[in-house]
């Protein structure tokens, strides 16, 4: 058994010991104060018999040529050898291109695969692609849709919120109330993209505990803040009429800085119009609030005084923004911090993602990363990310995005690396009907994910410990070496070797490659990145053999101090160079459903409509303790939190008694869209009419043949509504769902998510 050198993953830096190919255990590196339990899901993933082990074509479309087909997810594979893969492959993307066009490639490919700057298979795909003549390409993220498009158009950025947010050290320091809607999630805070070798959260909290600071947590979850807090658990999707009262409250007390709101906001006359209910007669009191989010105007009350009087922190989670009308939510946290007048002051103002990523309060690199070359891609047509299914199934058809008025391509090929949508994507019988009406499906992925499963074309890419890389991110001081820790499994190859043979056979190989090795490529990256650099790094070859190597960080900051100290200086890049609470730009897209300042908008997945008399649990759909989305859910901390096999679904104990319920029951979950089964754990830390069942339990239909089978493994975008945050900025609005729960009864079917598909030799 040999020790490896150190690696990195995105929940962790970590030494692996290494047996007959695989991981067979791992430890933190020594200067990670809080590592993750994630790492515990490597031992034993190199050889898992999920691994795709050779190059495969699905039996139909080796048989029956490209085309639309129903039988993706259920159909065998034939097992093809490297040089027939590549030849299939290259003469369909060259088909397509021919007589369809580049348009018609769909290379969105969204997708965290694995972190590593040169084998980042986004970078990889994308690069191959553009090169082929184009794609059709997505914009924004599942993780941000909605905040990627407001928040520009409101404070002039959002990268910058996270990348130079304030520090948890400043906030340790300086500040002693933090508001956190969605609360502050120790178990997001395990990840970053592009890796992670420090967790400061915790300790930071503690900190700022023992200093005597306060949080209050709004969330349906007490958990979602560890240790002390005062935890208010509203009716979920409601927390932008809470704000809205906070915000009254500010405004009829004389709470609100005015100066503030002058020197460094517009519009704020507009929409206290609408706080007020001077147009609507619906003044947005904590009475008001209280009807629709259940929280006392008491409590309310209480709270706006308290924040008014504390050094004040408001921070917005991500996941309130991934719900319908998500545009709202930090928009309107941007407006009650800007109200306070706090904004650019130690340890005051506003946040976004703390508790969501380990990237929000860390300090920022002075530096770039090192990065492979992207080139331009030809093709102009895009969608936002999350409206592959709309787009599969609606070519030709018009839809608002931002102010624009777009077209949806007609795709014939599906091009994906690096991301797995029966993890990520709403609403998954659609999801497999709109698949059905491509001509191919391409997936390049390590293990036989659903999304390689009902693929035609299955691609075996190495894992991020089989090649030699480096990583780092913009908010870690640790740039890391990555050296492989295994050979290949099987056949495996990595994506950049099958795209330089792709591109080889289309005639662009030496374009692609530009004669370059993989380690001459890391060589090539990393002087090119030394050379651009204001401070001195050592040579690639001592930073290779010392394994790491430490980037100056830009330290204590507090967001948006500099636009506050000098706000012509600093102008934002916004229209009028300040924080917009009314967006005259938005305002003139003339959208129902996202006006020109921030308000309430009833959804229809939530506890007091309509459909909650059908369905009445709120399910929260969040991300998993125990992985990184689907990653390594065949890994021991993500099997461990199964019941029966199956994905966790935490519920009260008053709600478990309705139904009848025990620990470690069996459940269906289900409404009009889709059904999964579940295990119950019994938890009084969710809030009643509220049910917890992360993402992530790898899609496993109990009839592969039918779209609208029941996933046996507890995948919850089997239910989630496949629509857009809005016609702003149509974000993925998957984090919440309404669901009734029953007791399974009989014997649950067997879980084969972790099965491979039928393989046939050729
Ligand atoms: N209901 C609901 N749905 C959600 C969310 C939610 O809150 N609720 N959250 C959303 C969010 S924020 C996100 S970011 C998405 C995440 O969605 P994804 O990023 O698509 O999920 P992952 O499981 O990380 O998928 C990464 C895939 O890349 C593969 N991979 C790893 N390394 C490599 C490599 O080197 N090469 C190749 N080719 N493949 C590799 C992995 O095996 C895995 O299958 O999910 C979204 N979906
Ligand atoms: N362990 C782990 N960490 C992760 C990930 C992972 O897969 N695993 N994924 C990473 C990624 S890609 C992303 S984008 C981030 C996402 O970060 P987030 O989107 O912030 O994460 P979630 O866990 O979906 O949601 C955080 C909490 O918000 C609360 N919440 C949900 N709905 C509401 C609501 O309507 N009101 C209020 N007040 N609270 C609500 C839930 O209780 C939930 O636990 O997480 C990252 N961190
Ligand atoms: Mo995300």
């Amino acid at each position: 058994m040999a020790s490896a050198p150190a690696s990195l993953s995105h929940w962790g830096a970590f030494h692996a010991q290494i047996a007959d190919g695989d991981i067979t255990s791992v430890h933190p590196i020594a200067t990670d104060v809080d590592p993750s339990p994630l790492l515990g899901n490597l031992p034993g993933s190199l050889r898992h018999r999920a691994r795709i082990a050779g190059p495969a074509v699905r039996r139909g479309w080796l048989d029956d040529g490209p085309g639309p087909s129903s039988n993706r997810g259920a159909d065998e594979f034939v097992a093809v050898s490297w040089d027939e893969l590549t030849e299939l492959l290259a003469d369909e993307l060259r088909r397509v291109v021919d007589q369809h066009g580049n348009e018609a490639i769909y290379g969105g490919s969204y997708g965290w695969a694995s972190a590593g700057r040169f084998h980042h298979a986004q970078s990889q795909v994308h690069r191959f692609l553009k090169m082929l003549g184009g794609y059709t390409f997505s914009r924004h993220s599942y993780s941000l849709g909605a905040t990627g498009v407001i928040m520009p158009r409101v404070v002039g950025t959002h990268d910058d919120l996270f990348k130079r947010s304030t520090n948890w050290d400043v906030i340790a320091e300086h500040t002693d109330l933090l508001v956190c809607f969605g609360g502050m999630a120790l178990k997001n805070t395990a990840i970053n993209h592009g890796g992670t070798t420090a967790h400061p959260a915790r300790g930071a909290l503690n900190r700022f505990r023992d200093r005597g600071g306060q949080i209050v947590s709004i969330s349906p979850l007490r958990d979602d803040v560890a240790g002390d807090c005062q935890w208010l658990a509203p009716a979920p999707g409601t927390d932008v009429a809470i704000m809205l009262a906070l915000a009254h409250m500010l405004a009829t007390e004389s709470l609100v800085d005015r100066n503030f709101l002058q020197r460094y906001c517009v519009g704020y006359d507009r929409f206290e119009r609408y706080l007020l209910g001077l147009d609507d007669g619906a003044p947005k009191s904590p009475e008001w609030a209280a009807d629709i989010c259940g929280l006392s105007p008491a409590t309310l009350r209480e709270l706006a005084r308290q924040m008014a009087a504390s050094r004040t922190i408001v921070t917005v989670s991500w996941s309130l923004q991934r719900i319908r009308y998500g545009e709202q939510a930090p928009w309107m946290g941007l407006t009650l911090a800007a109200m306070l007048g706090q904004i650019g002051l130690p340890g005051g103002g506003f946040g976004h993602g703390y508790g969501s990523m380990n990237e929000p309060g860390l300090a920022p690199t002075r530096c770039r990363l090192p990065a492979l070359p992207q080139g331009l891609n030809p093709v102009r047509t895009f969608i936002p990310v999350a409206a592959v299914s709309d787009m599969l199934l609606h070519p030709g058809e018009q839809f608002d995005f931002n102010g624009m008025r777009l077209t949806y391509p007609d795709i014939r090929c599906v091009y994906w690396a690096g991301g797995n949508p029966f993890h990520h994507h709403q609403n998954l019988p659609r999801f497999r009907r709109a698949l059905g009406r491509v001509d191919t499906v391409v997936v390049h992925d390590p293990y036989w994910t659903a999304m390689a499963k009902h693929a035609d074309i299955v691609v075996p890419s190495t894992t991020a410990y089989e090649r030699n890389d480096f990583s780092g991110s913009r908010n870690d001081p640790m740039f890391m070496a990555m050296p492989a820790l295994a050979e290949p499994y099987a056949q495996s190859c990595n994506d950049y070797q099958t795209f330089a043979a792709l591109a080889q056979r289309l005639g662009f190989g030496a374009e692609f490659t530009e004669g370059r090795t993989e380690e001459q490529w890391l060589h090539h990256m990393y002087r090119q990145w030394a050379a651009g650099l204001d401070f001195d790094v050592p040579t690639f070859e001592k930073f290779w053999s010392a394994g790491s190597l430490r980037l100056p960080v830009e330290d204590g900051l507090t967001l948006l101090a500099d636009f506050r100290a000098d706000p012509v200086a600093h102008r934002l890049a916004t229209p009028s160079g300040r924080i917009e609470i009314f967006s005259e730009t938005i305002d003139g897209f003339g959208y129902a459903d996202c006006v020109g300042h921030p308000r309430w908008y009833e959804p229809r997945e939530w506890l007091s409509g309509d459909r909650a008399k059908q369905y009445p649990l709120h399910l929260i759909a969040n991300q998993p303790a125990s992985r990184l989305h689907s990653q390594l859910d065949t890994g021991a901390t993500s099997q461990h939190a199964k019941i029966q096999g199956r994905e966790a679904l935490r519920i009260n104990p008053r709600d478990a008694a309705d139904r009848g319920l025990a620990d470690g029951d069996v459940v269906r979950v289900f409404n009009d869209r889709g059904s999964c089964l579940a295990g119950v754990v019994i938890d009084d830390a969710v809030r009643t009419d509220v049910v917890q069942l992360p993402t992530g339990a790898w899609y496993d239909p109990q009839d592969p043949a039918d779209v609208n089978a029941m996933c046996v493994h507890g995948n919850p975008n089997v239910l989630t509504d496949d629509q857009g945050t809005s016609s702003l900025a149509q974000g993925c609005t998957g984090a919440h769902v309404l669901v009734q729960v029953e007791k399974f009864t009989g014997t649950p079917p067997p879980v084969r998510a972790h099965e491979p598909p039928t393989l046939r030799p050729r």
